[in-house]
């Protein structure tokens, strides 16, 4: 049994949080994960606060356990999503692509622990100061919107930047990646590709056939021209994209051609324009499986790792 910081905090079974996936992580995902031990996030995404609310309440008919939210400070509903967690009494938000200041004082009056996604040192220190419960380092192994370090340099830089406890994310599908995030600083993991693959995960099938059958050097990053790099499957819409952008397409056309994609890929499975975001892991993910599965099993994988740790030491 590995019991850190982040489990106690959160008062959940595993160290294992399931990333906030944009279109994809809904209220039975989130469900599943927290059902199964660790805990379950809903991601607000680009949505408006009713979606989210709905979200909420579908999580808590499946599960008496914990939930967080994920809120994308690039949303243009971010500041009402902001509100309806604070009415729906959410457990834990986490935050992504952005600097959720001007919210932290609200959530933690309403008791919420709050857990934003650091991409950077200053950014780790900053959240510190104004009262986080943990941050997250999230290297840009993973999928979606990515920073620029890599979880390898990010992590152990973060961990000494706080005070606070950390979760590693980026480039973890296994025990080993657990063991090893351990290893850097951290006590806990988050991971979004992973659990694409989950059974109550309900993203077309074609996009689950797509991380399954991925291979080692399956995803690319596209979108750093117009400062929002993001890391997908090798597509043909990743492929074009990249040629339009580094082919001189002006800017409104290159933010044209993203417009919906997400959406293409997780509700249509659309091969041609959808944008199938993927962590660099798709390759270690091998089947179907239920959230509660894969919680327990990359948990339980990380006992004998950690275990054989000292073997190293003569
Ligand atoms: O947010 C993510 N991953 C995401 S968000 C997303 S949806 C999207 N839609 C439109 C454009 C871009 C994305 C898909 N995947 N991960 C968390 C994350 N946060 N990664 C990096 C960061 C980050 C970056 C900069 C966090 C803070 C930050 O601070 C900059 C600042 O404002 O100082």
């Amino acid at each position: 049994m590995i019991k850190t910081a982040i489990s106690e905090m959160l008062g959940i079974q595993y160290p294992v949080l399931q990333g906030g996936m944009a279109w994809i992580a809904d209220g039975k995902l989130a469900a599943a994960v927290s059902d199964g031990g660790g805990l379950g996030i809903i991601a607000a995404g680009n949505a408006p606060g009713d979606y989210v609310r709905n979200q909420i309440q579908i999580a808590r008919r499946i599960t008496n356990q914990a939930i967080g939210v994920n809120i994308m400070l690039l949303s243009p509903f971010a500041k009402e999503v902001a509100k309806v967690v604070i009415e729906e009494k959410v457990e834990v938000v986490t935050t992504g692509a952005g600097n959720p200041s001007k919210y932290m004082k609200d959530w933690l009056a309403a008791g919420i622990k709050v857990i934003p996604v650091v991409a950077s040192v200053a950014m780790a220190k900053l959240m510190t100061r104004l009262g986080a419960s943990a941050l997250i380092a999230e290297g840009g192994e993973s999928g979606g919107h990515v920073g620029e370090l890599t979880t390898m340099v990010l992590v152990p830089q973060i961990c000494d930047a706080t005070t606070l406890p950390v979760i590693a994310a980026g480039g973890i599908a296994d025990g080993r990646g657990v063991a090893a995030a351990f290893m850097l600083g951290a006590q806990g993991v988050q991971m979004g590709t992973r659990f694409l693959s989950a059974r109550e995960c309900t993203i077309h099938p074609t996009y689950k056939e797509k991380i399954i059958k991925a291979t080692d050097l399956c995803t690319m990053v596209t979108g750093k021209r117009l400062g929002h790099p993001v890391r997908s499957l090798r597509t043909q819409f990743a492929r074009e994209y990249s040629k339009a952008e580094y082919g001189g397409m002006p800017d409104e056309e290159l933010e044209a051609l993203a417009v919906g994609a997400l959406r293409l890929a997780v509700l249509e499975g659309d091969d041609k324009k959808g944008c199938f975001l993927s962590g660099q892991i798709a390759s270690m993910v091998k089947k179907e499986q239920p959230a509660a599965e894969i919680v327990k099993e990359v948990m339980e994988e990380a006992e004998p790792v950690l275990r054989g740790a000292s073997q190293w030491v003569k």
